[in-house]
């Protein structure tokens, strides 16, 4: 965790942890500093209120809120900021996550959230977004930004053998 956290990560339970863990180590390789809270919408409203408003005077700029089932904090962290608030759908059980990501993605008009996919992949996403949103003012993490992209750009693998072994694939002669 950081001081002067740009990224606030929130998400509804201690057993969301797990599935966000990639969503950390993504800001971390964009040397964006952040700060995660457990704060169930659900459960704990109005601590919720209270930390978007200290997080958003402590110069927060984008929120990432990643909850399953019934997954409301997303939203409700969006009513309390107009800051970019990017939606995270967990699975959460019965449904495999296709409650949240509904939850997520249906925000009534005027309160936007940016939903990303369900689970880990999702977790990951959030942070690239979120590195592309402070990117627009920020030199240094736009150049962090394109050099993930030329380096994922550069990991075509055309014509190998797919029968080798996947660490030491060999190019098709
Ligand atoms: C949601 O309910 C949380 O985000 C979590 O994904 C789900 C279950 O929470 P726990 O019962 O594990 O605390 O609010």
């Amino acid at each position: 965790m950081a001081r002067n956290p740009l990224v606030a990560v929130v998400c509804g339970s201690r057993s969301d942890l797990p599935t966000l863990r990639g969503c950390f180590d993504v800001l971390d390789s964009y040397e964006i500093a952040w700060e995660a809270s457990v704060i169930s919408a659900h459960r704990q409203p109005e601590a919720l209120r209270q930390y978007v408003a200290d997080a958003e005077g402590e110069g927060v700029r984008v929120f990432i809120a990643a909850a399953g089932l019934a997954a409301h904090l997303p939203g409700v962290v969006a009513s309390l900021t107009g800051r970019p608030v990017i939606g995270v759908p967990l699975d959460g059980g019965a449904l495999g996550g296709a409650d949240a990501l509904y939850s997520v993605v249906q925000m009534p008009p005027g309160v936007p959230v940016a939903g990303v996919a369900i689970g880990s992949a999702g977790a990951r996403n959030a942070a690239h977004l979120a590195a592309r949103i402070l990117a627009l003012g920020d030199q240094a993490i736009t150049e962090r930004v394109q050099a993930f992209r030329a380096d994922q750009a550069g990991r075509a693998e055309p014509r190998i053998d797919p029968r080798a072994d996947a660490a030491g694939a060999t190019a098709r002669s």
